[in-house]
């Protein structure tokens, strides 16, 4: 019997469940990094080529890998951050875009909170003292921050800044936030200026997408703003906070610590970050539970699979809304 499956190209590492459902509806062609994508595999599969999956560190397309798949009709990304995707090209030529939005939303306020947590009783060095025997040496660790008292500003309030402004209420503690435009249904102070933000606040929170829109938004006059007794938890994208000025700020005590899960190079981490204790580093984890990955890769391949059911997608990004019903 002849192979009716269609073919999909899928750009970034391997992923288990999401090559097993794949594997199910499409013939997957792979190419674990963008630079894959040669030409050689863009003039094969070039004539018949409908359908694309992208993600995870460091899959990638660019309007001009695109511009080489004339038949390519959708791009399905694993992630609610597309700017791996030049989801503008795609616009422009009638190519659809989806992202996994949602389903990981508790998870990654989960993982905020952890996050803020660890980086303001540090923890991470406080393990370290127990572990090495320093306890016994030593005596008591040193006493740490709080979030007794602490001020939170929440940068960007989408599905996932909500989800962590509620796990706030539940710790009372005074919630603001700054985003391009007033949310309506909160009841949360709203600052559109993130500096008289960062000045009344002492705790940063930042999960806005990432892009060329906020590039560099956290920077040296934000964290000044933030103050000594600052506190500031990237979980957006590296290129959201200006590295520079982070670090130049941690190491002058313009502020107080960081939390980090993600970086402007990623997988490099700046071995000035790697060398302070009053910083927390995560690999980019803030999704990365086998619960909630696998229901990312499952949207990943129900959008590709109601696409090309000939339904709509079940969820398009804001720059390619849906002509189907
Ligand atoms: C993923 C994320 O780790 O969804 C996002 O935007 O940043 C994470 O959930 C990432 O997309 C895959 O590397």
């Amino acid at each position: 019997m002849a192979n009716d499956k269609a073919d999909v190209l899928f750009i970034g590492p391997h992923r288990d469940h999401l090559f097993t459902e794949l594997n199910k509806a499409f013939v997957i062609h792979h190419a674990p990094r963008p630079e894959d994508v040669d030409d050689a595999m863009t003039t094969k599969l070039a004539p018949t080529l409908r359908y694309v999956a992208v993600g995870g560190h460091p899959g990638a397309i660019s309007g001009a890998t695109m511009a080489k798949l004339p038949k390519l009709e959708i791009v399905s990304n694993f992630g609610v951050g597309y700017d791996n995707v030049d989801a503008k090209y795609a616009a422009a030529h009638d190519i659809m875009v989806t992202n996994t939005p949602d389903v990981l939303n508790e998870e990654v306020a989960d993982t905020t909170l952890g996050l803020l947590l660890a980086t303001t009783r540090d923890f991470i060095q406080a393990d370290r003292y127990a572990r090495s025997g320093e306890w016994e040496k030593q005596g008591d660790y040193k006493l740490s921050h709080s979030l007794r008292d602490r001020k939170i500003g929440i940068v960007g309030l989408g599905r996932i800044g909500r989800a962590i402004a509620r796990r706030l209420d539940a710790m009372l503690l005074p919630v603001a936030y700054h985003a391009r435009n007033r949310v309506k249904d909160v009841n949360y102070k709203y600052y559109a200026d993130l500096v008289a933000m960062a000045r009344d606040v002492d705790t940063l929170v930042v999960i806005t997408p990432g892009g060329a829109a906020t590039k560099n938004l956290i920077n040296a006059k934000v964290l000044e703003a933030l103050g000594p007794n600052g506190i500031l938890i990237n979980m957006a994208r590296g290129s959201v906070v200006d590295e520079d000025a982070l670090i130049a700020a941690l190491t002058n005590k313009t502020i107080a610590a960081a939390g980090l899960d993600v970086f402007v190079k990623e997988p490099h981490v700046p071995q000035a970050l790697k060398d302070m204790t009053n910083v927390v580093l995560l690999p980019h984890v803030g999704s990365a539970s086998v619960h909630t990955r696998r229901a990312m890769e499952q949207l990943v391949v129900d959008n590709l699979v109601a696409w090309q059911a000939g339904k709509a997608p079940l969820t398009p990004v804001a720059e390619t809304p849906s002509k189907r019903k």
